[in-house]
């Protein structure tokens, strides 16, 4: 049996190979070595120091063959690996110190590493935080996703607008992935169906006159805390099958030989940016059947190599697919398993349900996937026939199920058939063919049960359940604020850095004047690391003794950035008016990307870069209010940002933001929050007590109801209260654009002007202005007693024990998955260390 993989650090070695890497990679001297060149060696060496770990890892999985997970996620957003990885290693002070021996210092060294960006947002970082824990769990796990050339957009703020720049991450290579040619597989596109007939006189199809990309996986490690344990996330990238067919050639079939090679060029080129709604593009579907294809195909063969009897394969894999990005699985399993293996429709079938689980991630009606049947068979045509049978078989249950039993058939269709209207709807097929479909928090699955997906819930309750989303306390607290995390562990022993929950153990220091003064050094300090982060990068100079207040996300509407703004035009309103107005000083920070064809959110961003060049320039306000928009938010920023904030804004409309992570990042750090009663707020609320927040805001349900109505008259509320109707005016009298009065006229109307597709005020921000307001007045008075504040915010810290991914993955495994954890025979808890493993940046 193989031993249980050790990882030891030896620095003398790591030191050595940086050098021999300087010198072999770049023919230079270490004197003559950039930054870059240092990275690269390091992380090389880092990895040569893994590889066992690796591979025994990967052994044991051969030996023990337990059930695999294959999360099938478009997106990653690892962020950078190289600090994280030595974290993991329980290795970061000894590299840093290596490093420091050969004249660097590891944050600089660490700032080298471009974020791997291959995700939009809270999807993608739930699937990188996922993978963490699982290896920290030892659970034998598979990430599965896409090599994009290109990465998410870098974004820079000119004249205060968003401007999208090429995120080419792979400039200077990625030395923490292995490329595995080995492992190649074929994923065919476009062509016709035929059929011919087998012995026993049963007819088969096959896909022909395709064109044909090679996926080519790279591996990228994955390495559990202080285990040695190691999986896998495996990227697929596209190649042409071969660069030149010279079969093409000589048949003077040019075209289709270039065809086959710019194919391949396209399909992992670039991430998708936008998640403001769906759009039916072809290359993105390209992109879904290109890796599931790849993956699917990956894990069969796989299996192949060790049993016979593909009937079991639910035993040895679980395949959960990140929304319904990643369905294809459903019909690329039942191609494979009819098509390639023989199998019967009802083998097939029951395989691919027993196979197959389903994650929603979004209640929003535009980001559901629909994919025009005409696009969809065409260039996947065998996958369409076999989406049409599960179609047609499915409609005969419903039909079955409801027609002599009082119900309107047709609404039921209407509402649950698979291909409808011409569209083939995703969300329909996952569902009916999954064995599980979870929502993201308590809240978020109560309205898929009752609301959205109430229809479904009918059919199958036993396959919906709730998995409230979590995230890994060893990137966003060991190593996003190694000074917190020394503080605690001081506090309550290392454990909490695999085991969350003890971090309750905080609560008893609640209330000590002595705790609390040194956790408000601490804040102290990281609020003084983001003040220097944003002179350097904003040139604007902040108050470490303001109140950081904090809204990082991506930029929606549902999320209201433009209510935070608002409220700032009104606070400023009220400092203008009234020179003896009190307020605590406050710092105001922004970080959001809009997706490029976004106009409103990337309107949003510019009025809040207008509204901070007129306030943060305005002596006669003496400073009290500062505002920041912190350009290009991705994972490395957001980690300094969560360690310094003390107002963590979640304001989403109630009933729109599924989970939300932020909040829990910022929640572990030791912020507040200010939010409505959305999401994992709920949960949040739960946790630390309605007390230690600020909460505000219609209810999910009265915003349910209003919109069952055709939403509500905004103008009531522009008519009554005098300070929404000034800031509304500020909008379009020039205030904030001087230049150009009318620049801000569509959010002006958004709010005001109901259209035929939006009614006026959609997401309410007028509506629950009044009451966050005077839930920031509550904001404010409580920082006035810096005790009370420091015990709320240890609170909130302590509360956080449930908001670890660990936990979301533990309820995955009993419920969904069923993995097992893999064990070594001299297994023996994971080796104690200080967790001083940080020097502060
Ligand atoms: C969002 C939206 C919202 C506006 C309308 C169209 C549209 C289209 C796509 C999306 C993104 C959906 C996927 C996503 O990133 N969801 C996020 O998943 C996180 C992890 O579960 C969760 O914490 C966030 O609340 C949820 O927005």
């Amino acid at each position: 049996m193989t031993k249980r993989p050790t990882f030891k650090f030896d620095k003398e070695l790591f030191k050595r190979s940086v050098e021999y890497n300087v010198r072999s990679m770049y023919r230079k001297d270490m004197e003559d070595a950039t930054a870059q060149m240092i990275f690269q060696a390091s992380a090389h060496a880092l990895r040569d120091q893994i590889i066992d770990c690796w591979m025994n890892t990967q052994k044991a999985f051969e030996e023990q063959e337990p059930k695999q997970l294959v999360y099938l996620s478009m997106e990653f957003l690892m962020g950078r690996a190289f600090g994280n990885d030595a974290i993991n290693l329980q290795a970061y002070q000894p590299i840093a110190d290596a490093l420091s021996e050969l004249g660097f210092d590891i944050n600089a060294i660490e700032d080298e590493e471009p974020d791997a960006a291959l995700g939009n947002g809270g999807l993608g970082r739930l699937a990188a935080c996922f993978l963490d824990s699982l290896a920290t769990l030892r659970y034998p796990a598979y990430g599965c996703g896409i090599r994009y050339h290109y990465g998410m957009f870098k974004q820079k703020i000119e004249h205060g607008q968003q401007v999208e720049v090429p995120d080419n991450w792979l400039k200077h290579g990625n030395p923490l992935e292995i490329r595995r040619p080995e492992y190649t597989e074929e994923v065919h596109f476009g062509g016709y169906v035929t059929s011919y007939q087998v012995d026993g006189g049963r007819t088969m199809f096959r896909q022909e006159g395709y064109q044909c990309v090679n996926a080519v996986p790279y591996d990228m490690p994955v390495i559990g805390y202080g285990n040695g344990f190691v999986d896998t996330l495996r990227i697929w990238d596209a190649e042409p099958v071969e660069e030149f067919r010279l079969d093409s050639f000589d048949k003077g079939d040019y075209e289709k030989a270039v065809e086959d090679t710019n194919l391949a060029k396209l399909i992992t080129e670039v991430l998708y940016p936008c998640d403001d709604h769906y759009q039916g593009k072809e290359l993105r579907l390209k992109q879904q059947y290109f890796f599931v294809s790849a993956s699917i195909q990956q894990a069969v063969n796989k299996y192949l190599t060790g049993n016979k009897d593909l009937m079991k394969l639910p035993e040895k894999y679980v395949f959960q697919m990140n929304d319904t990005h990643p369905t294809l699985t459903i019909p690329e399993l039942m191609r494979i398993l009819m098509d390639e293996h023989a199998m019967q429709w009802d083998e097939a079938w029951h395989v691919t349900t027993s196979c197959c689980a389903y994650t929603n991630h979004t209640i929003m009606a535009e980001a559901l996937e629909k994919w025009p049947i005409e696009l969809f068979s065409k260039l996947l045509p065998r996958i369409y026939q076999i989406v049409e049978e599960i179609n047609r078989r499915f409609l005969l249950d419903v039909h079955a199920k409801y027609d002599n039993a009082g119900v309107n058939v047709q609404d039921k269709i209407r509402s649950m058939a698979i291909i409808f209207n011409g569209q083939v709807r995703m969300a329909n097929l996952a569902i009916v063919a999954s064995f599980s479909v979870n929502g993201v928090a308590a809240l978020h699955t109560k309205i898929l049960e009752e609301e959205v997906l109430k229809d479904f819930y009918d059919l199958y309750p036993q396959k919906f359940s709730n998995k409230t989303n979590g995230i890994t306390q060893r990137r966003f607290l060991l190593h996003a604020n190694p000074l917190l995390a020394e503080w605690v562990t001081a506090h309550v022993g290392e454990d909490w850095i695999t085991d969350l929950s003890k971090i309750s153990d905080l609560k008893l220091y609640a209330d000590d004047p002595k705790a609390q003064k040194e956790f408000a050094q601490i804040r102290f300090r990281n609020k003084q690391r983001l003040a220097a982060y944003i002179r350097e990068h904003n040139g604007i100079e902040v108050d470490p003794h303001s109140i950081f207040d904090v809204q990082v996300k991506r930029l929606h509407e549902y999320k209201r950035q433009l209510l935070n703004i608002m409220h700032v035009m009104y606070l400023y309103n009220c400092l203008k008016a009234d020179p003896n107005f009190k307020m605590n000083k406050r710092t105001f920070i922004f970080g959001a990307k809009a997706a490029a064809g976004y106009v409103n959110a990337k309107l949003t961003i510019k009025l809040i870069n207008s509204v901070a060049d007129v306030i943060n320039n305005d002596d006669s306000i003496n400073g009290m209010i500062k505002v920041v928009f912190i350009e290009d938010y991705r994972v490395s920023n957001a980690e300094i940002i969560f360690a310094a904030s003390d107002v963590s804004e979640q304001i989403s409309t109630a009933s729109k933001e599924a989970s939300g992570t932020s909040n829990m990042k910022l929640m572990l750090n030791g912020a507040l929050t200010i939010g409505t009663m959305d999401g994992a707020n709920v949960e949040i609320a739960e946790e630390v007590g309605r007390e230690n927040m600020f909460i505000f805001g219609l209810s999910s349900a009265e915003v349910l109801k209003y919109e069952n109505n055709g939403g509500y008259d905004p103008y009531e509320i522009f008519n009554n209260d005098q300070n929404v109707r000034q800031v509304l005016m500020q909008l379009v009298n020039g205030t904030y654009s001087a230049d150009n009065p009318e620049l801000f006229r569509p959010l002006y109307d958004s709010l005001l002007k109901s259209s035929p597709q939006n009614p006026a005020d959609r997401y309410f921000i007028l509506k629950d202005f009044e009451s966050y307001a005077a839930a920031q007045r509550e904001v404010d008075k409580a920082y006035s007693d810096q005790k009370k504040w420091m015990k709320m915010s240890i609170l909130n810290t302590a509360c956080s024990g449930k908001f670890s991914s660990d936990r979301t993955i533990q309820e995955y495994v009993r419920d969904i998955w069923h993995l097992k954890q893999v064990s070594f025979p001299e297994d023996i808890p994971a080796k104690k260390s200080g967790t001083r493993a940080v020097p502060a940046k």
